[in-house]
């Protein structure tokens, strides 16, 4: 368990009461404890032993389709395993301790949703989703074996293309009007809880900086320190599955 400063977390928590908005902004460091990997943790994360110039742009899944559909098709397997973690049960509480509270989150596996939180943005898509090459034709809820589990791409019934998993590859925008809104919560919430995230991926590693400027106060909830730290009113150290609930445990105080 996390030994944190007691006047830091009195500090959020007076300030999540205090705030007419909060943002709870995630990357996949809320999900480590369910038991899906993160991106860039040294040895466990997925580009630790997979190249994502293979596996998560356009270039790579033209290249090699049935690498692509069948590393995402063990991903999809896996995110439905696993549950929500004490982090996202702590966010989805803090709805009713906060003022309007919205995550937004680059996780693309749904664990937000499923623990019950109301508002929530996905700024890099969902993997449970596929959708087809153009995007014009979305499958939510994709299951692989209602479409016989095949090892290639199936084609889209509507249009024939190759369909692919709708989520934000490398050099691919982001979903605008999720963009457009987190910016504009961004630069007008009280106070933002950025959880999880190393803060290397562009754009949305902008959305704090944002926030900051705009006069919110940032928090950040990581076990090690970030890209994210220096733009933080302070860092509360330590995993989200045991900081989170803490900081829920106060505001019941
Ligand atoms: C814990 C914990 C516990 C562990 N509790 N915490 C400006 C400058 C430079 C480059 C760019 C730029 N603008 C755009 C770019 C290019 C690129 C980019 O940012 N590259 C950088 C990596 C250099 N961005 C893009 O291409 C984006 N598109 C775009 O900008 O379009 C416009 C454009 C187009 C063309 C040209 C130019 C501009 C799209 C980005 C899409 C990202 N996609 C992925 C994959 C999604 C699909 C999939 O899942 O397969 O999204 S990559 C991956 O990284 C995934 C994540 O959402 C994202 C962020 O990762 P995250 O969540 O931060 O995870 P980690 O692993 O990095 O960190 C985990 C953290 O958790 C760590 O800090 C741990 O300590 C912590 N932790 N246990 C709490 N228990």
């Amino acid at each position: 368990m996390s030994e944190l400063d007691p006047e830091l977390l009195k500090r959020a928590t007076q300030w999540i009461r205090e705030a007419d908005k909060v943002v709870v902004f995630t990357g996949a460091g809320v999900s480590a404890e369910s038991g899906i990997p993160t991106f860039r943790q040294a040895q466990s994360g997925l580009w630790a032993k997979y190249d994502p110039m293979r596996l998560a742009t356009v270039d790579g899944f033209l290249r090699d389709p049935r690498l692509v559909w069948q590393w995402y098709a063990y991903r999809r397997r896996l995110v439905r395993e696993k549950e929500p973690n004490p982090g996202h049960a702590a966010i989805f509480e803090l709805e009713s301790w906060a003022g309007e509270l919205t995550v937004i989150t680059q996780n693309v596996d749904g664990l937000h949703h499923r623990a019950g939180s109301a508002r929530v943005i996905e700024l890099h898509g969902n993997i449970t989703r596929v959708k087809c090459f153009e995007g014009g034709h979305v499958y939510p809820d994709w299951d692989d074996e209602d479409a016989g589990g095949g090892e290639l791409p199936p084609l889209c019934e509507h249009c024939g293309q190759m369909l692919r998993p709708d989520v934000v590859w490398f050099g691919e925008q982001l979903p605008e009007g999720a963009l457009v809104e987190s910016f504009s919560l961004a630069g007008s919430c009280g106070v933002m809880l950025v959880v999880g995230t190393s803060g290397k991926v562009q754009p949305a590693a902008s959305l704090p900086v944002a926030a900051r400027e705009a006069g919110a106060r940032v928090i950040e909830i990581n076990p090690e320190p970030s890209e994210i730290t220096p733009t933080a009113h302070f860092l509360l150290k330590g995993a989200s599955g045991e900081v989170l609930p803490q900081i829920v445990r106060q505001l019941r105080k």
